[in-house]
């Protein structure tokens, strides 16, 4: 039996996996995993309960679904979409799509329903780094890849806990600190991360920009900047030294919650270090200033010259297996397609690719805004969950209620959006579909299905309502076909994605922007950029005196549609210091209110090494967002999920 080639439908680190007519087994010369996988990447062949099979419609929320059949539901979709005006329709993406389904998604809804409020759930994960890499470097850019990070020197975590999230890679770094990789890990709470770290910092949460501003400034006092290097490979002027010169370290330390001799160990292992790298997931990006965090971060490496050269330089780690795939297709409302932004001359090319005349014109709403702001008529939901996964849920819901038709497209029952949707379209899952997804280090690898179709796959859906509603261009037989004409459509932007086919994908991954070695801003050269602290973020008061952090588990994936039918490892607890378990005299297994401005929650308690000022809840609990609160990051419009204040009741 041949082995059918695939790739996780997890994580951004896109391990190669093959089926091999019974089991999934990692693949061993997929650069992303050289035949390692987790267990939860393993067991996914074995998810097959709670399938989605017929659509299902019911005229309002209060009332039970009814099957009716995929003609009838393809039809009442179009019948809607007719009558809606653009800026009342929302498509809400995820980048767990294959690009395939993503790019007819966008097609779709920018290039023929001339909607602008197309997003994804990428908004809330990986939009601040987005936003930071185009101002930084002028494109959405990710310049090294983890093979950079395993042959470094000195590898900086901030906000990230890989040994849960990225286990692969982690599994990798373990090999590397072997062969004298050094680790630092910035994070309140001390992970599983933090204990492989050489350093481990536990910053107060949010307290990152006054960190790297402290490290800036001790870069500039110990003569660590490299003039050279800005002088010749970037834009900057002198006020940002002037303000850097400014900078109290003491003062910033404080506020950051780190202890100066930390931060000491910090500045030695740098200057230590020939090659330096840096990763950095939620604990930056999801903030009210995760555009801030991020480029102050860049900003270490863009000072040190470490960056551009092998084995040097910032690496976000995008959460989803194809997050990164969205990006480059275009699926946020920020871009019209292909990292092309709402310029007229792009949206004068991307009109004449599609041959097109209702393209659109404008940004779009982002995914909160869509929700909360959008007074939506029309809402498409594929891939994800958004009344789960949006921060501050009751006022989610509100508005969920009040959109005339929502669609939900999901392969399994028991979303949480579903609870708000008029019609839920099947559509088939990993193992049954085709496509390609680019993982967190640009590798594009495809997918085969293994498995008999039971149902269409997104893509196929989302070309139904395009026909039903007349559009020419939509008449794909296969994902191969979707694949050439968006790979064309790259020609149009910075990315080589043209380069490569099916037919090259059958034998080996592609990795895009393979020769990239300078900033794609005007002049080649990287932004240096100022960056401070906003403090946006609500405030710990005596009312609710600690800080709540949401975070992942190694075992289980964000809602837990699939990975709960294969495993059962707990997750609705909250973990608690050991001198906060002393105070509030409680012990384990105890169970606790804990509740914040905007809910409250019932969870066992939980010992853990975690900031006296902070607690954590996994965020796979799926009532987390109702104790979240909703601001969001002005520029990447990214939720600020780590910064809500709540208080902790002993529950009797
Ligand atoms: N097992 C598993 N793996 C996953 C996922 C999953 O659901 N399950 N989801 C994937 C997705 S979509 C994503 S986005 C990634 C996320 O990957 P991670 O970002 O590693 O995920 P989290 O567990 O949310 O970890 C965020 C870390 O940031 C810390 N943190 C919180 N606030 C701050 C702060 O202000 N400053 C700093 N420095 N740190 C802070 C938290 O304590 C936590 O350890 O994981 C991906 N991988
Ligand atoms: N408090 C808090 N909230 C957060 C976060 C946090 O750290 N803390 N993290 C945020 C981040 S980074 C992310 S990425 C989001 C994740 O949040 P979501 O994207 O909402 O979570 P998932 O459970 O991954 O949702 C995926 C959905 O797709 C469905 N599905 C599975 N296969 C298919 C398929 O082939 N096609 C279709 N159409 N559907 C399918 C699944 O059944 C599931 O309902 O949560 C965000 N929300
Ligand atoms: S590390 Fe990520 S991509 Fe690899 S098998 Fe595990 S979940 Fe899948
Ligand atoms: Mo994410």
């Amino acid at each position: 039996m041949d082995l059918i080639s695939s790739s996780c439908a997890y994580c951004g680190v896109g391990c190669g996996l093959v089926f091999n007519s019974k089991t999934l087994k990692p693949s061993k010369n997929h650069p992303s995993n050289l035949g390692l996988a987790c267990k939860k990447g393993l067991l996914q062949h074995k998810v097959n309960k709670n399938r989605l099979l017929k659509p299902l419609f019911r005229e309002s929320i209060d009332e039970e679904f009814k099957e009716i059949s995929y003609k009838e539901a393809i039809e009442k979709v179009a019948a809607k979409l007719k009558v809606t005006e653009p800026k009342k329709m929302g498509f809400y993406l995820s980048g767990q799509l294959l690009n395939e389904d993503y790019y007819i998604a966008n097609k779709l809804a920018k290039g023929f329903l001339g909607c602008s409020n197309v997003d994804t759930n990428s908004r809330t994960c990986m939009s601040s780094a987005v936003v930071a890499y185009k101002k930084v470097l002028g494109s959405d850019y990710v310049p090294i890849t983890m093979e950079d990070v395993l042959g470094s020197d000195l590898f900086v975590i901030a906000g990230g806990n890989i040994a849960s999230n990225h286990i692969v890679f982690f599994n990798r770094i373990k090999k590397a600190k072997k062969m004298g990789l050094k680790l630092i890990v910035i994070d309140p709470r001390e992970t599983k991360t933090a204990k492989l770290a050489d350093l481990y910092i536990p910053i107060a949460p949010g307290g990152d920009t006054y960190f790297f501003l402290a490290v800036a400034k001790s870069f500039y006092d110990e003569n660590l900047i490299d003039f050279d290097f800005l002088k010749s490979s970037c834009n900057f002027d002198e006020a940002f030294f002037d303000k850097l010169k400014k900078i109290d370290i003491g003062e910033n330390l404080k506020k950051a919650g780190v202890a100066k001799d930390n931060l000491d160990s910090f500045i030695n292992f740098w200057k230590e270090s020939q090659d330096i790298t840096g990763g950095w997931t939620m604990g930056l990006n999801q903030s009210s200033e995760g555009v801030e965090k991020n480029i102050s971060f860049i900003n270490l490496f863009t000072l040190t010259g470490k960056i551009f050269k092998p084995k040097n330089g910032p690496l976000s780690l995008t959460g989803q297996p194809n997050a990164m795939g969205g990006r480059e297709v275009g699926g946020l409302a920020t871009t019209l397609a292909v990292h092309l932004d709402y310029s007229e001359e792009n949206i004068k090319k991307v009109a004449d690719f599609w041959k097109s005349d209702n393209i659109s014109k404008r940004e779009g709403l982002t995914a909160d805004e869509m929700i909360k702001k959008g007074g939506l008529k029309f809402l498409l939901v594929a891939h994800t969950d958004p009344v789960y996964h949006l921060p501050n849920r009751f006022e989610s819901e509100k508005k969920f209620e009040k959109i005339d038709f929502v669609v939900e497209l999901n392969a399994f029952s028991g979303s949480e959006t579903s609870k708000f949707a008029h019609l839920i379209l099947p559509v088939a899952p990993f193992g049954e579909k085709t496509g390609t997804q680019t993982n967190l280090d640009r590798v594009i690898t495809l997918i085969k299905s293994f498995k008999e179709k039971k149902v269409k796959q997104d893509y196929e859906v989302l070309c139904d309502i395009a026909k039903e509603l007349g559009f020419d261009g939509f008449d794909f037989n296969s994902s191969t076909e979707i694949f050439d004409e968006y790979k064309e459509m790259t020609r149009l932007s910075d990315m080589n994605i043209y380069q490569t086919s099916y037919k090259e994908l059958e034998v080996s991954p592609f990795r895009w922007g393979r020769n990239l070695t300078k900033a794609l801003t005007k002049n080649s050269k990287i932004n240096l950029i100022w960056s401070e602290p906003k403090n946006r973020s609500l405030k710990t008061d005596s009312k609710y005196p600690y800080i709540l952090l949401t975070s992942r588990v190694e075992n289980h994936w964000h809602s837990m549609t699939k990975t709960a039918q294969v495993i059962d490892d707990d997750i609705e607890y909250v973990e608690i210091s050991k001198k906060n378990m002393q105070k509030l005299s409680l012990k384990e297994g105890d169970f606790v209110l804990v509740k914040s401005e905007f809910g409250e929650a019932k969870l066992k308690v939980c010992e853990a090494l975690i900031r006296d000022d902070a607690i954590n809840i996994p965020m796979h609990f799926r009532g987390i967002n109702y104790l979240t609160n909703g601001i969001l990051d002005p520029q990447s419009k990214e939720p600020d999920y780590n910064h809500t204040p709540v208080s902790i009741e002993k529950y009797s």
